[in-house]
This record gives C-alpha cells, sequence and structure tokens, in this order.
C-alpha cells in the first residue's frame, strides 16, 4: 500500500469539518486552554508559504493540549476592515464588501488544505455588523467613562458628575486634558447643559479634541504614527504632513502607567516588553514654571497668564539654564513675541510646519532656531532668560517647551555654540569647552547657589523641595506615549454610533446598534473634503424612530446628522479574542459565562511588527473593560510568541550586457552581466532554468538566447530575499499541498529552523521530509497491506520510542518544534533498521506526530482499528526506564587494538570485570597461556590488556 497523501488528507478534512472535531465547548470539566493566532487581514494576493508559519507552531500547540486532556479553544477569523480593500474600490468602483468576501473565500480555502483544527464555528469578520456592533458598543463604554488616578481605574462618568455636583473638580484626580479650570460645586451646578457637555468631554476617556495630526493627502486619511514609516506612509508610501483636526481621540495615555507595569506579569519576550517600554517611554523628572518678564502685572482676566512650564529630567541643573526654548507650535509664541522679532519668527514658523515630526526627532545634525525677543525670570537666580523657539523641541512632548542647558544637553550645547549664547558651567572638574557634559553621577555641582558641592541625586531632591516650596514646580513623571487619534477619514471601517446635536456628539443606544455602513457611490472624499460617508444622502439620526434617515430630513430638532468618521484598522482588532469565547451572542459581546471560563488567552503567536500597535491598543482595551467589570483579567495575553519571517530564496538569470543573451551561472566568470529575477517556479531543485517556460514567461524574452555549460545545463544563481511578489520568490502552499501533502508541508514549516528566527524557504529541501513520511508509511504497510504485529517490543524499540516521547514533549512545550521533527526523523530511520513493527511501539509513534502532521495520523490510527479521531487520544506517557542502560557491550583491547566486544551489567566494579574477562575464551586465546601485564578497566567505557 502506497502513501498518498492527497487522497488521506482530503478524507480527513472532510471527517473534521463535517464531525465539528475541533468544535471547543463552553461548558466542560476539562481545564481550558486559548491558543490565538493574530487574524490575517485578507488581501487579494492569497497566502504564501510565509503566512502559516506561526499558525502551524500554534496548531501543533493546540493539538498538543488536547492530547494532554485541555479542552482547546483554537479559533480563525479575519480582520476585515482596511485600506488595500478601500483603494481596490476606489480603482475598481467595486465595493469592498465584495472583495473582502471574495479574499476571505479564498484564503478559507488556502487554509482548510493546511488542516488546522481550528474551531470555524466561531469565525469572526470584523466588517460583519454582528461583530462590529459591539466595538461600537465598546466605544461608547469609553465615552461613557472617565480614569481616576485615586482609585487608578476607570469609572462611571456618573461618578464624575456626582463628584462635580457635590464638590466641583478641585478634590477630582483624573487623567483629563490640560487647562481645565478649577471649578467649584456651585458653579458646575449652575452650568447649562451643554456648557456641562464641554467640560466632561475633557475628561471622557474616548474624547473629540482639536488635535495635530498625521495627513496623508495621498490616502485623503489621518494616520497614527506606527502607520508611518520614515516619514511616509506605510502603505502606498505617501507623504505625511501636520495638521490640526477634530479628531475622536482615545485616552490611552490614562493608562500607561499600568501598561508599563502589566509587563512584569506577561511572559513576552524581552525584546517585545523593551519595546513597549520604550514606546510608553516613561521619564521621572519635575515640572517647572519660568515667568515670561514684563507681564507679572498687565495680565487682564481673560488672557492666559504667560507662564511657560517646561519638563526636565534634570531638575539638577536648574542653574545651568542659559535660555528657554519653545516648539514654534507653542501656544504662547504668538503672545510673547517682540515687534521687532514677529517677522523672523513667523517666517520660521511657517518653515518648520513642513518638517514632519519623525523628520525632526531624527535630525540632530541642522540647528535651526529664532529668538521671540522675549525673556521669562529664573525661579532662583532671578536672571533674565532670553526665550527662543527651536523645531529641536517637539510640540507634543512634555509641555513642548524645554528649559535649555548647555552644559548638559548636547542639543542646548549645540544651539547655544550656533546662536552665541552664554554657556553656564556648573559641574566641578568637567570641561564643557568643546561638548556637554552627558554622565550624571558622582559629579559634584558649582555655581548653583545652593547646590554648590552636591551630586546629583541629592541636588535632584533638593530642587524638586525648593520648587514646590515657592509653588514654581513639582517633581513629575512624563510618558511619550500619546493618546491616540481615533478618526479615520475612510469608508471601509466601523461608524462611529455617534450623531451631533448643536455640535456635541450623542450616543446612540445599544438596542439601536449597529449602525451599519450606508451605500455611497463614491469610495472618496467628497467635493468639500468632507470624509466619504459625506456621500451618502442616508446619514441622518432620527431620535424618534431610532433609525438612520435621509439627510433631508435634518431639522436639527429631532433628526441629526450622523458622525462621518470611520474608526481606525486597529478598532476591530482591540477586542477579537473575546468575541471568539462566544462568537454568536448577541445580547452581549461576550457573555459573563464564557468570559469566566476562558478568561484570556494562554498563547498568542504572531508577527513582532505589531509590538507597540495593535498588542498596546488590545492591552489598552482589555485593560478599560477589566476596571470597567466586563472581562476578568487585566491582561489579555499571558504568553507571547512572535514567529520569524520566512523568505524566499530568489533565483536569478544572467543576461549579457546589452544584449538579449542569458548564460549558465557557472559561465558568468569574468562576463559583464546583468542578473534578473526568474520566477522560482522556473527552476528545478538542482537551480536548473526551464529555458522553455522561462521564454513563455514574459514576451521580451520570447527570443532570447542561452548560452548553456558543457553538460548542456542552464543554472541560476541564488540569494535569499524578502518574500514577495515582485521579487518572484513567492511560493503558494496550494503548490505544496498538492504535490507533497500538507502533512509535508507542517513538518518542512517547523523543520526550516527555530520558530522565532527568520529563515529561507528553499523548495528543494521538501523531498527529504516527504521521503521521511513514506518511511514511517512503510513502518505500517507493505505492498499488501498492514504489517503491524502484536508482538512484545524489543528494548531498542522500547528505547526508541520512549526517548522520542520525551524529546517531543520537551520541545512543544519549550516551542522547539524543528528539533522535534529531527526526532521524528531518526526514531524512524532507527525503527526501520529495527525492521520493528509492533503495534505497542507504532500506536503511540502516530500520536505522538499527530500534532505535526495530523492527516497522517489519522489514517495510521483509523487503519490500526481505532474508531473516532486520533485528536482526542491521550499523549503517549514517557517511561524513563526505558532509558536505563542495564548493561554496556564493551570493546576488548590487547594493547588498544580491539579484538572482540562483549556484553557485560554495567553494576560490576573493575575487579568483577577483569575476573569474568579472563575467564573468557576469545581472550584466553590472545593470550595465549600467558598472564598479561596489566588489565585496565574504565566501567562503561573500556577494557584494555596490555600484554
Ligand atoms: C534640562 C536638561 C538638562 C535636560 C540636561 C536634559 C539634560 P526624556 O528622557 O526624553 O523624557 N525635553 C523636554 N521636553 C522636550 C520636548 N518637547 N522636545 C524636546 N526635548 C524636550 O527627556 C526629557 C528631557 O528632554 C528634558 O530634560 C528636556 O531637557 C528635554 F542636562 O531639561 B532636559
Amino acid at each position: 500500500m502506497k502513501y498518498i497523501p492527497n487522497e488521506i488528507e482530503a478524507r480527513w478534512q472532510k471527517y473534521w469539518a463535517e464531525n465539528n472535531t475541533f468544535a471547543a465547548s463552553n461548558h466542560s470539566e476539562k481545564p481550558k486552554y486559548f491558543v490565538l493566532d493574530m487574524f490575517p487581514y485578507p488581501s487579494g494576493a492569497g497566502l504564501h508559504v510565509g503566512h502559516p508559519l506561526g499558525y502551524i507552531a500554534s496548531d501543533i500547540y493546540a493539538r498538543y493540549k488536547r492530547h494532554q486532556g485541555f479542552n482547546v479553544l483554537h479559533p480563525q477569523g479575519y480582520d476585515s476592515f482596511g485600506l488595500p480593500a478601500e483603494q481596490y474600490a476606489i480603482q475598481t468602483g467595486q465595493h469592498p464588501e465584495k472583495t473582502t468576501r471574495e479574499n476571505i473565500a479564498r484564503y478559507r480555502e488556502q487554509l482548510d488544505k493546511i488542516g488546522f483544527s481550528f474551531d470555524w464555528e466561531r469565525e469572526v469578520r470584523t466588517s460583519n455588523p454582528d461583530y462590529y456592533k459591539w466595538t461600537q458598543w465598546i466605544f461608547i463604554q469609553l465615552f461613557e467613562s472617565w480614569y481616576n488616578y485615586d482609585s487608578d481605574k476607570a469609572e462611571s462618568i456618573k461618578v464624575l458628575i456626582d463628584k462635580f455636583e457635590r464638590n466641583g473638580n478641585a478634590n477630582v484626580n483624573a487623567a483629563c486634558d490640560d487647562n481645565i479650570e478649577d471649578f467649584d460645586a456651585d458653579f458646575w451646578n449652575n452650568l447649562s447643559e451643554k456648557a456641562k457637555q464641554r467640560i466632561l468631554l475633557k475628561y471622557r476617556l474616548t474624547y473629540l479634541a482639536e488635535t495635530e495630526v498625521n495627513w496623508c493627502p495621498g490616502l485623503g486619511t489621518v494616520l497614527a504614527n506606527d502607520e508611518i514609516v520614515n516619514g511616509v506612509s506605510e502603505r502606498g508610501g505617501f507623504p505625511v504632513v501636520r495638521k490640526k483636526m477634530t479628531q475622536w481621540s482615545m485616552r490611552i495615555s490614562a493608562y500607561a502607567e499600568r501598561l508599563l507595569q502589566g509587563l512584569n506579569e506577561i511572559e513576552w519576550t524581552q525584546s517585545l516588553k523593551d519595546a513597549q517600554t520604550n514606546w510608553i517611554g516613561k521619564s521621572v523628572g519635575a515640572s517647572v514654571k519660568f515667568q515670561v518678564t514684563g507681564y507679572e502685572e498687565e495680565m487682564t482676566a481673560d488672557e492666559d497668564d504667560p507662564i511657560i512650564e517646561v519638563f526636565t529630567t534634570r531638575p539638577d541643573t536648574i542653574f545651568g539654564v542659559t535660555f528657554l526654548t519653545l516648539a514654534p507650535e507653542h501656544e504662547l509664541v504668538s503672545q510673547i513675541v517682540t515687534d521687532e522679532q514677529k517677522a523672523a519668527v513667523d517666517a520660521y514658523i511657517e518653515a518648520t510646519s513642513k518638517r514632519s515630526e519623525r523628520d525632526r526627532m531624527a535630525d540632530v545634525k541642522t540647528i535651526s532656531g529664532v529668538f521671540t525677543g522675549a525673556y521669562a525670570t529664573h525661579p532662583f537666580s532671578a536672571l533674565p532668560i532670553p526665550i527662543w523657539i527651536g523645531d529641536y523641541v517637539l510640540a507634543g512632548y512634555g509641555t513642548g517647551a524645554v528649559m535649555a542647558v548647555p552644559a548638559g544637553d548636547q542639543r542646548d550645547y549645540d544651539f547655544a555654540k550656533h546662536f552665541n549664547i552664554p554657556i553656564e558651567n556648573i559641574f566641578e572638574g568637567v570641561d564643557i569647552s568643546t561638548e556637554a557634559y552627558s554622565s550624571k553621577d558622582n559629579i559634584k555641582l558649582k555655581n548653583s547657589d545652593f547646590l554648590n558641592g552636591l551630586d546629583y541625586k541629592s541636588a535632584t531632591k533638593k530642587v524638586v523641595e525648593e520648587l514646590e516650596q515657592i509653588k514654581t514646580g513639582n517633581g513629575k513623571t512624563n510618558y511619550r506615549l500619546r493618546d491616540a487619534v481615533f478618526s479615520r477619514q475612510r469608508y471601509w471601517g466601523e461608524p462611529f454610533p455617534v450623531y451631533y446635536k448643536e455640535d456635541l456628539p450623542q450616543m446612540i443606544e445599544l438596542e439601536h446598534l449597529p449602525i451599519a455602513l450606508p451605500e455611497v457611490e463614491k469610495y472618496l472624499p467628497t467635493e468639500d473634503g468632507a470624509p466619504p460617508l459625506g456621500n451618502s444622502k442616508e446619514w441622518a439620526w432620527d431620535t424618534i424612530n431610532n433609525k438612520v434617515v435621509s439627510n433631508d430630513l435634518i431639522d436639527e430638532k429631532t433628526i441629526f446628522p450622523l458622525e462621518l468618521n470611520t474608526m481606525p484598522g486597529w478598532a476591530g482588532s482591540s477586542w477579537y479574542w473575546l468575541r471568539y469565547m462566544d462568537a454568536h451572542n448577541d445580547k452581549r459581546f461576550v457573555s459573563e459565562e464564557a468570559e469566566q471560563y476562558w478568561q484570556n488567552v494562554d498563547l498568542y503567536i504572531g508577527g513582532s511588527e505589531h509590538a507597540t500597535g495593535h498588542l498596546l491598543y488590545s492591552r489598552f482595551w482589555n485593560k478599560f473593560l477589566y476596571d470597567r467589570g466586563f472581562v476578568s483579567k487585566d491582561e489579555p495575553f499571558k504568553k507571547l510568541i512572535n514567529q520569524g519571517m520566512i523568505l524566499g530564496t530568489s533565483a536569478f538569470v544572467y543576461r549579457l550586457d546589452g544584449t538579449n543573451t542569458f548564460i549558465s551561472k557557472n559561465k558568468i566568470e569574468g562576463k559583464k552581466v546583468q542578473p534578473i529575477h526568474a520566477d522560482v517556479y522556473l527552476v528545478n531543485a538542482s537551480d536548473e532554468l526551464d529555458i522553455e517556460s522561462f521564454k513563455n514567461w514574459r514576451p521580451d524574452f520570447a527570443s532570447a538566447e542561452f548560452i548553456s555549460d558543457e553538460n548542456g545545463k542552464f543554472y541560476v544563481g541564488r540569494e535569499v530575499e524578502k518574500m514577495s511578489k515582485s521579487k518572484y520568490n513567492v511560493v503558494n502552499p496550494d503548490d505544496i499541498c498538492n504535490e507533497y501533502g500538507a502533512d509535508t508541508l507542517r513538518l518542512y514549516e517547523m523543520f526550516l529552523g527555530p520558530l522565532e528566527q527568520a529563515k529561507p524557504w528553499n523548495t528543494a529541501g521538501i523531498t527529504g521530509v516527504f521521503g521521511f513520511l513514506k518511511k514511517l508509511w512503510k513502518l505500517y504497510f507493505d505492498d499488501s497491506g498492514l504489517i503491524v504485529t502484536s508482538n512484545p517490543a524489543s528494548k531498542d524499540a522500547l528505547k526508541t520510542l520512549h526517548k522520542t516521547i520525551k524529546k517531543v514533549q520537551d520541545d512543544i512545550e519549550g516551542f522547539s518544534f524543528n528539533t522535534s521533527v529531527s526526532q521524528f526523523m531518526i526514531a524512524v530511520n532507527e525503527l526501520t533498521a529495527m525492521d520493528c513493527h509492533e503495534r505497542v511501539i507504532l500506536e503511540p509513534l502516530a500520536i505522538l506526530i499527530s500534532p505535526y502532521a495530523p492527516h497522517i495520523a489519522e489514517e495510521l490510527w483509523h487503519r490500526l482499528g481505532h474508531e473516532g479521531s486520533i485528536s482526542a487520544v491521550h499523549f503517549p506517557v514517557f517511561n524513563p526506564e526505558h532509558l536505563v542502560e542495564s548493561s554496556k557491550e564493551y570493546p576488548v583491547s590487547f594493547n588498544g587494538k580491539t579484538k572482540f566486544f562483549i556484553e557485560l551489567p554495567l553494576d560490576l566494579n573493575p575487579k568483577q570485570i577483569e575476573e569474568i574477562i579472563l575467564k573468557d575464551e576469545r581472550a584466553l586465546a590472545q593470550l595465549g597461556g600467558s598472564a598479561p601485564k596489566k588489565v585496565i578497566v574504565v566501567p562503561g567505557k573500556i577494557i584494555n590488556i596490555v600484554l
């Protein structure tokens, strides 16, 4: 009987689907285990062999856990809102819903071929109304909440209103907008409803605010920082500029400290934790207020007091401040600039608005800035400090203003040198004539009034105390993490459940959700620059009938306009793992019961590119839902592993310069050639090009000439590059499945190397893995059928089996899947050499391999006479006794030359061994009657007789 993977695999895939073999139950006596994959965005190109790598690893783990007696939830779905479908819609006029549905169908077909143990009954699609209904609901919950730093959690906005009504905001310690005036209960209670709502917006966890955003004219939308790479949009590579717009924002900054602390509780790689830690960017220091000179008394009531607040991590250097620098966007600039400097300042602001924040951060060489003409007063020395603006200071970080200390900060130093601003050296025994002094420990201060002779630590403490005393500053912790802009000017995203009444946002009640995406004629922004939903003629909310109605009916009394923006790509993916727990619930986003059972994700596998986007937003939303009592765990993903990228092995043909003649790789030496990508599908496992197919591949090669080598062969060159369509090195998993079967694909993907490392794909290596499966098959079958016996197993076979159980179990638990594949190969080679066909060995062997190669394992199990799926059978138990060696086959040497072997128990001592040897006939023959000079015995190793 031959091993025919296609037959076997189709049969078992059908069996699994028909029997719902991998459906997880929400009620089980078994312990639970939740294995999650980062769900795919279904692009038009389909999957290549790089995509399933993580899915195969998580599938092995999920299957292993089932064998260990766990109730495993291993779901899959689609992150199906997003830009590519919309761009495609703009280009082709096709509805993104249609292309998304088609792409999903293709993905599903490809995934099914690989034999994943997904519970497809729980599939989610973020673009389905029954899913985004709950994304809208979560948005509303965020709107109805504020963050209380005293209890250190999110609370209902009603609690805040209650506080305002009783005591005003004086004792409220909230995450909120800057510059909120203090008010008392009377003031609050006398406000109009509208005024109250305005104030509450400054406290809500999702709020409307005029923010500086990254505006991408090419895509017609706002982008998040992590959607921009090197100053251009990640998708499409369009330029990005800064622009002020009213946008929904998420107050993720309220969670900065908890997002940081939570990292200590989870099993993530250090590199991932470092990425999040840096992104959150905690800095401990102080806030210091500098009064602008000349304004102390002339303030009118409605004018902002021109006090420049700076954030510094080095309060100890306060006596080294020789100027202040404001970001060009700083709101005080226009107020304090002197008439003489106004033209220069305006010109500078205009020039810098063209530079992106990233450019500004990256560029440390260009020094630019301008004097405002104004001065501030030093809080301790009372000396006048000139106020400059410079674009090395970022508007969005800290307070957008710095106290510049050329002695201690290189950028300040360079700035001072450039503009000839005096530099005050405040460090004892340090030369700062050529650069700022950056190390802070163990160095004493001088020229610093009450700080002279103090070191960094005590000076920092002293300055903060003094500042607090004179009410000009205080200790402060700053985070780089900013609130996340949540509005996108796009069509293919979740609509907000929001309408506007007198410019104030109003939430639509849960019972009327989802607010479904309307039909539009065009997916582009409207003529007057409104987002694409502005093209819809039916996009108004009727508050009497609670439904979406025609825009013509808007009367601002009972019918109001709906929000035109949609939510960003990360909205739907920030809670999807919860929906898998209870995917069809139409009463709640997840039932309490299901959530209590599954709690959180035990193992999450996905790409490292989501380190600071998806993985921060998800933790934020989960913590929020936890605070409000909707979920039971603070952290969503207990353990997380990043799979490495699979690289393509590109093929190159070499064209003689200036000709249409191609030359075999082994003939190019000394010739001027131009390497050109050839599709990897045109090259065989020995790197020979199929010339005829190559000619047919592209018209410009049809008439090309080819110079082969002496043997008539034409070789290509190979190079490892990113797997990508444009490099013609993409390998489609369907082709591998068709030719060798999914089990071979799965084993080979794992065999390529450690899961977390990047590694090149090379289709040539796959035949080895395919050969291994054929060899495995032959342990069970010969040409006429099953050859498995019920004989007892030999000691050696048991040893091979138990060695393998131990290795595979340790490997799976340590996520070292590649080494398991090697062990399977060793085991099958050993058992083949032993001619082992015993059921007691081969049954457990089938179970061992089933997480990796589930189809062949099912088939073997079935043919061994079992009913039902192998996936539920208990994993073989390792018995160390089978590995203990009780005897040793000693080589027996005479004067160092091995003459024969003898098997002896291992527990004999050297004396006993010597006695046995000297009676052995073969030894007696060697000795020829004479006594040996010496007998050397190393127990467990050697016996040497010196003649
Ligand atoms: C005085 C000083 C003296 C500073 C010294 C540093 C060294 P991190 O660690 O990144 O938080 N700073 C503050 N706000 C800024 C902004 N919006 N744009 C650019 N720079 C800004 O660094 C905080 C330090 O960076 C602050 O401490 C401030 O300069 C500067 F010897 O204040 B320092």
